[in-house]
């Protein structure tokens, strides 16, 4: 099934898979660094092709943040899955399409129960065993990391370095998808150490244009993933 053709408000979890296998660059906010604000950063980068993107607010009351993921949600429509990070009761108020979720947060057998079998949970994991423990889970897809070092997320711990991601990659079937310090100057040896997706967040939304950044992730993503022959 081609992604781009598929209408993501009909789908169901059999598909979530290879939906999820099918993306390439993942968008994650962060209303504190972003140059224009969240929403302006989800529409551009949903018009540059995104097809996932994770509301991550840290900052806002809860009657902001579902103000704030409806809109999100409407944003991405049937164009692009729409996950919100830790904030369950947020998902559930305005119907997301999933959530991603933390080592400490709840366990993904309660998200799964109170989202619902067909919705999306990622969960981020640092090493091997906790990818392994993930996809036993029912995790929908991992997120690994930190793959460099970051200024973005203060308690991310030294980079693990891209070669790690194979390591994971070999371990679990469910896609991977590597984040922490990732530029369009490092992006390419993460996918080519097997990351399925990445996630740029200071790269994207510090940028200024965060529609023509996400569009040169993509390419290159893309390119890497299946180069064009000479
Ligand atoms: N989780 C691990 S690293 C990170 C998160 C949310 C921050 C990634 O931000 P950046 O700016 O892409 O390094
Ligand atoms: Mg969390």
């Amino acid at each position: 099934m081609n992604f781009n053709q598929k209408d993501l408000s009909q789908r169901d979890l059999s598909q979530n898979y290879s939906l999820l296998k099918e993306i390439d660059f993942y968008l994650v906010t962060d209303s504190g660094l972003s140059k224009k604000g969240t929403l302006s950063d989800v529409k551009e980068a949903v018009e540059a092709g995104c097809k996932i993107i994770q509301y991550r607010e840290k900052n806002k009351s809860t009657k902001e943040m579902i103000d704030e993921a409806s809109e999100i949600k409407r944003i991405c429509r049937d164009r692009a899955i729409f996950l919100v990070n830790d904030r369950i009761d947020v998902a559930l108020a305005v119907d997301a399409d999933g959530v991603h979720i933390g080592q400490d947060d709840m366990p993904i057998e309660t998200a799964k129960k109170l989202m619902g079998q067909d919705k999306v949970i990622g969960l981020t994991v640092h090493n091997v065993d906790e990818a392994i423990e993930a996809e036993k889970s029912g995790a929908d897809y991992v997120g690994l990391g930190s793959i460099f070092d970051t200024a973005t997320k203060k308690d991310a711990g030294k980079g693990i370095g891209p070669v790690r991601i194979r390591d994971v990659k070999n371990a679990i079937r469910i896609p991977v998808v590597a984040i922490g310090g990732i530029n369009k100057e490092n992006c390419r040896t993460v996918i080519e150490n097997g990351a399925d997706s990445l996630v740029a967040i200071s790269a994207i939304v510090c940028s200024g244009d965060v529609k023509k950044e996400t569009r040169e992730f993509i390419n290159i993503i893309r390119e890497v993933k299946s180069p064009s022959s000479p």
